[in-house]
């Protein structure tokens, strides 16, 4: 039976933007769809280019939880950053988008920890089980990854991944008729908490050049100030990024 009334939930406007396009020309007359942010998403990010209203989901708030479980039959997390509760997984079909290669990457800002353990990535789409990043797999795939990707570099070639993923799979998932298989193994999980412990610099830490760099380079993203060492004259945290690039034929 295909799904009819689908629910999109996301905190990443950027491949919600990119997703709705694709999603809505492969809807057909029975199916509607909604899309719903965090409530610590900038609802002006969203309402920009979803032309329907765009609702705000608690998923800590009970009455939020059972609206959605009454209401959809699908649930398509797109980068949500909200946990989602047992009674909602247990009731309802949750399909995930994750921008890092199961079970090899689960968990938070995969590419850093790519880069810093020396492992592949990729982008998976899974049904949510009880466990992050853990459920049956839909569909998955690796990137290239070179030894001069910085985490903004290799995360933009996720999330083109992202995307070829959805297109391939969007119709059997809509229509639910997509094959899934077991992870082969618990992998590797990384928290919030261990990028954070990642940025600071211990001055006095012994280590090799080759991950030195290697750690710099994961913590290179755009604009984004992550890696820092605390002056030892004034106690303020002295920000680090890496300009890397390979040389040209
Ligand atoms: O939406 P998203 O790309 O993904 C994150 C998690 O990595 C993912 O595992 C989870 N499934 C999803 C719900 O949330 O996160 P973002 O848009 O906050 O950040 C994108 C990238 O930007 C991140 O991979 C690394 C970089 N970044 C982000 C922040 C906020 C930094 O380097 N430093 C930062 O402070």
């Amino acid at each position: 039976m295909m799904f009819k009334n689908i629910l999109v939930i996301s905190d990443n406007a950027f491949l919600c933007k990119k997703l709705e396009n694709i999603l809505i020309e492969k809807l057909n007359s029975e199916q509607k769809i909604n899309f719903s942010i965090s409530p610590f998403s900038k609802m002006g990010d969203f309402e920009e280019f979803v032309t329907s209203e765009v609702l705000v989901l608690d998923l800590k708030n009970e009455n939020n939880v059972h609206f959605i479980i009454e209401n959809y039959d699908l649930v398509l997390s797109i980068h949500c950053k909200q946990l989602f509760p047992n009674t909602l997984i247990d009731h309802v079909k949750c399909i995930n988008i994750h921008p890092g290669y199961n079970p090899i990457n689960r968990g938070w800002y995969p590419q850093v920890f790519s880069i810093t353990n020396n492992l592949p990535v990729g982008a998976t789409i899974h049904e949510i089980d009880h466990e992050l990043d853990h459920g049956p797999v839909i569909a998955r795939e690796f990137v290239e990854k070179t030894s001069y990707d910085t985490s903004g570099s290799l995360y933009d070639k996720i999330l083109e991944m992202e995307i070829e993923l959805f297109s391939k799979n969007i119709d059997a998932i809509l229509n639910n008729t997509y094959q899934t298989f077991l992870p082969e193994n618990e992998g590797n999980l990384f928290l919030k908490k261990d990028f954070n412990n990642l940025c600071k610099i211990d001055l006095q830490e012994q280590t090799t050049a080759g991950e030195f760099i290697n750690k710099l380079r994961a913590l290179t993203h755009k604009n984004f100030k992550n890696a820092y060492f605390i002056d030892p004259e004034n106690g303020k945290k002295i920000f680090i990024s890496l300009n890397i690039e390979q040389q040209k034929d």
